[in-house]
């Protein structure tokens, strides 16, 4: 297996708009990122992943882009731009930009040419569509954020495609000008000095020429067969690889929701030229009662199985991401740990030592370092996220389920949870802004927060730290070979690593109870390296603590 720096890294995701902001208007921005790059080079990360911060409508929040090479005024300017990447890099910490090209605002200087005729020169730059009759679209086809995929425009009487919101309309990537546009794009920003991009839902920019209705699961159509893992997605990756990716030391990850280990392989395959990891989304996406939505905890055993199987298959042939939470998920805490006050101190530590022992390149969500919890919604007012507005309409307001039902689903998985300001201090809105917050603020910022808990050498924050810097000490953490041991508890994650003389032994309880364990015998000299309780296990313990974790090194 090939050693690279973005292997042996740990990605820190910034979700700008809710993480700090330096001028009063209730809006993270650029220069409040600035302004905290030190609390991260005390985390020790290496790399930032930056959400959209290009000039946008903010009908999704930055992920649709108005100008990829102008500044969303609400975030600042190109020179604070400029600043923040010099500020990073002389702290030794790298940039990875959002790259949205899937599709781009309908408020996009191509699109608004596009939709003006048939025969403009940016037609075809998007997807255009006859619709079956007048009032009918082309096809059953559903998008993502509700509502059929496709838009009627008035001035040419056709229908756009927009896996989507309506916003967001798709680019026509087999139209080789608009690939140059992009390649043209990218190339400018590296030559700016940025260390790479993450790929929003690069698996869904190859379409296929038929566009037949598809299966109808929930309310709509299902697009995936014919919009994800498409015809010439390999193509378009390979030829971008070869005009810009390769001609500069930067890290890609791609976006494939949906993704099969076989296939990542095609993506992130160690030679296949196209991304360098995949983002995969298996452990947090099978767990989907009414579409993504439900209210119910997924079964150890079936997570196990699938991390597992990740864990395997890619082993010295393509590289994965790890990670609990991002902006799109609810907060892992809360989802796969407990957020009681008991407990959320050991789970928040638990799942940290669970996921950063595995092979993989680690994320860290936002406030997951301080284990930030989901938000107490009271009222569907208090939604900002377009797939939480639109989802309670569809499913509850006009659609099949009762309030009763539906709202324990919407607010255990709702992105909103993670979008709540980063909490600083205990200070009024948790330090965040001096002005009023464009979402709230959770109200636990006064136990949760990162000055009480830099200060605090037990805090969650502090472990991070730890497991951190023992990735950067130990190379079997990056580079052994996994493997599952108690398959079938429902309580236990438990697995090793192994890489030349080394073994590690990994031990989290998922359980809020006590539980029977003990240490196989040859690891009773191991030393160790972690643990999320004082006075741990000896050779006789034979109970894990709720919720206790610890790894223990071997030299074979
Ligand atoms: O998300 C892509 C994606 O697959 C989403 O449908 C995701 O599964 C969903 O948000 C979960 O509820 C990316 C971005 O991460 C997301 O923030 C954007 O809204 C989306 O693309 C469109 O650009
Ligand atoms: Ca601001």
């Amino acid at each position: 297996m090939k050693k690279t720096w973005w292997k042996e890294s740990v990605i820190y995701q910034i979700y700008p708009r809710s993480f700090m902001d330096s001028n009063a208007d209730g809006i993270g921005d650029l220069k409040g990122i600035t302004s905290r790059l030190d609390y991260l080079k005390y985390l020790g990360i290496d790399v930032i992943w930056l959400s959209p911060v290009y000039q946008s409508p903010n009908d999704d929040n930055g992920y649709d882009i108005s100008d990829y090479q102008a500044i969303m005024k609400e975030f600042g300017t190109m020179e604070d731009f400029d600043e923040m990447l010099k500020e990073a890099h002389a702290r030794g910490i790298r940039i990875v930009m959002d790259l949205v090209v899937n599709h781009t605002s309908d408020e996009h200087r191509w699109f608004v040419e596009s939709r003006k005729s048939k025969d403009n020169g940016y037609r075809d730059y998007y997807i255009w569509r006859e619709g079956k009759d007048a009032q009918t679209p082309p096809n059953n086809w559903g998008a993502c954020f509700g509502g059929s995929a496709w838009e009627y425009d008035q001035a040419t009487g056709m229908y756009y495609l927009h896996l989507f919101s309506k916003k967001q309309p798709d680019l026509n990537w087999d139209n080789p000008k608009v690939r140059q546009e992009v390649f043209d794009m990218m190339t400018w920003w590296c030559e700016k000095g940025i260390d790479g991009f993450r790929m929003d839902v690069i698996s869904m920019i190859s379409k296929t020429k038929e566009m037949p209705d598809g299966n109808v699961n929930g309310l709509y159509g299902d697009f995936s067969p014919y919009c994800v893992h498409g015809p010439h997605v390999h193509d378009y990756l390979k030829e971008m690889n070869q005009k810009v990716l390769s001609k500069y030391d930067i890290m890609t990850v791609g976006e494939t929701s949906g993704v099969t280990p076989e296939q990542a392989k095609l993506y992130a395959g160690e030679d296949a030229g196209e991304l360098n990891m995949v983002f995969q989304f298996e452990h947090v996406e099978s767990d989907g009662k009414y579409g993504k939505w439900t209210d119910q905890k997924f079964p150890l055993t079936a997570l196990k199985e699938i991390l597992s199987r990740w864990q395997t298959e890619l082993y010295g042939k393509a590289w994965n991401s790890l990670f609990w939470d991002n902006h799109d998920q609810p907060r892992a805490v809360s989802r796969f740990g407990n957020d009681s006050p008991q407990h959320l101190t050991a789970s928040a530590k638990m799942l940290a030592t669970c996921l950063h022992m595995m092979q993989g390149t680690p994320y860290i969500y936002q406030g997951e370092e301080l284990g930030m919890t989901n938000y107490p919604f009271q009222n569907p007012q208090e939604f900002r996220d377009i797939e939480s507005i639109n989802a309670y309409k569809e499913w509850c307001i006009e659609g099949p389920l009762s309030y009763e039902t539906f709202w324990p689903c919407l607010i255990y998985k709702s992105r909103d949870n993670a979008r709540t300001p980063m909490q600083w201090d205990d200070t009024e809105n948790a330090g965040f802004t001096a002005g009023t917050p464009w979402i709230s603020v959770n109200p636990n910022y006064t136990e949760i927060n990162a000055k009480k808990q830099t200060a605090d050498p037990d805090s969650v924050f502090h472990y991070y730290k730890k497991l951190i810097s023992l990735r950067k000490q130990y190379p079997v953490i990056v580079y052994g070979a996994y493997e599952l041991l108690l398959k079938d508890s429902e309580e236990l994650f438990v697995y090793t690593r192994t890489l030349e003389h080394q073994k590690l032994l990994v031990v989290c309880s998922f359980s809020e109870n006590a539980c029977s364990f003990r240490v196989p015998e040859e690891f009773h000299d191991a030393e160790c390296l972690i643990s999320n309780m004082p006075s741990s296990y000896t050779k006789e313990t034979d109970e894990l603590r709720p919720y206790e974790a610890f790894v223990l090194l071997k030299e074979l």
